[in-house]
């Protein structure tokens, strides 16, 4: 096949020069509601995937107060519940993260709950820190600890409170809103009142996280997980195991997606989420594919070179990789391993056809 020219000059792209008689006809389409082709194909049919975010970077840091400061600012009744969202400078108007991602940082002092609720988009959490937090997914009450990655899906009603004699809760919340309201398919509704239990506590994680043992009786008809929690205590080890024996990915380290024991597919419909070890000092190498990613240091430190430019992340910091935009990472520690969780919209991408990966021609990035 012949090579694909990048060049808008070729036959086949729109290069139609202007003249006072097309601008007359333009007008007139105008008017219409309608238009010419030409004037907007190159545009709309890019030669590449073309992202409209930034990578980004939030430090923990310069923000933990002000998600602190949030509590003593209004109260989870006033607020619904207190977060602080991380926009991206390109992304404002659809209060995107990254592509078609949501993310915030959200607080819960100890003896507080929000009320329960749902929408039609899809929600997850990565806990960042604090004790005693837990959440309530369709009546299942699961308790939460640092670096647990929770998923409340698509329509399931949920809360979150943290005990008394907690200590107060910080959690990044992860949800594909953006998505879904580009779709214009977003719904929303209040629980009236608190929502029942209907199963002992943490019987999701207690039925379906274990030795990929699925109860012989359980019934699930639901297009997402019944494993609402993915616990670092058992997430942790099973990086390690797996680092003994795999060589892992020359992009990623050893990257492990969190999935659904049923299917061995995505935990959600639209967005998935993924762990990964990168081993002391390891540098990966280089690539680019669609998929909109937003990440969380989960352990160490290190940077990532996204789109030719650096970024130093630590424990709790999070930063995003826009699609098609090269990205490496590397540990900084010689002795300690690195990881980093994230989610994305792969379900997404993947089940319309549109994953596509490309490995940057030198192996790795220049650092401008
Ligand atoms: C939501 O339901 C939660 O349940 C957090 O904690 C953040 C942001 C936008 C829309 C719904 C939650 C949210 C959200």
């Amino acid at each position: 096949m012949e090579e694909t020219k990048y060049d808008d000059t070729v036959y086949g792209r729109a290069r139609v020069q202007t003249t006072p008689e097309l601008e007359a006809y333009y007008k007139e389409l105008e008017s219409l509601g309608a238009g010419a082709l030409w004037t907007v194909a190159n545009d709309i049919e890019p030669w590449e995937p073309k992202p409209s975010s930034v990578p980004m970077l939030w430090k923990y840091e310069d923000l933990r107060h002000l998600v602190l400061k949030s509590s003593e600012l209004v109260t989870p009744e006033q607020a619904g519940r207190r977060v602080v969202y991380l926009v991206n400078d390109k992304r404002r108007d659809v209060s995107a993260a990254v592509g078609w991602l949501y993310t915030g940082i959200q607080v819960t002092r100890p003896g507080e709950s929000t009320s329960a609720h749902r929408h039609k988009a899809s929600a997850l959490r990565f806990i960042m820190e604090g004790e005693g937090g837990y959440t309530v997914v369709d009546g299942n009450k699961i308790m939460l600890e640092v670096n647990d990655f929770v998923i409340t899906p698509n329509s399931t009603w949920h809360e979150h409170g943290v005990e008394e004699g907690g200590k107060t809760c910080i959690w990044q919340d992860g949800l594909d809103i953006p998505l879904v309201n580009a779709l214009e398919a977003n719904d929303y509704a209040v629980f009236d009142g608190k929502q029942p239990l209907e199963k002992p506590l943490n019987f999701s994680p207690m039925s379906y996280s274990g030795a990929g043992l699925i109860p012989a009786d359980h019934v699930w008809d639901k297009p997402y997980s019944p494993l609402f929690k993915y616990s670092w205590k058992q997430v942790y080890p099973a990086l390690q195991q797996a680092a003994q024996v795999n060589e892992g990915s020359p992009y990623d380290g050893v990257l492990m997606h969190y999935t659904n024991p049923l299917t061995g597919g995505h935990v959600m419909q639209t967005m998935g989420a993924s762990m990964q070890m990168l081993r002391p000092s390891e540098h990966t190498l280089a690539h680019k594919h669609t998929g909109s990613f937003i990440y969380q240091c989960a352990k160490g430190k290190g940077y990532s070179i996204i789109g030719g430019k650096r970024y130093d992340w630590k424990e709790r910091d999070i930063f995003c990789v826009p699609s098609w935009v090269y990205h490496e990472h590397v540990n900084l520690s010689d002795t300690e391993d690195a990881c980093l969780f994230s989610f994305h919209d792969l379900p997404v991408i993947e089940s319309l056809g549109l994953y596509q990966e490309k490995a940057h021609p030198e192996g790795r990035q220049k650092v401008e």
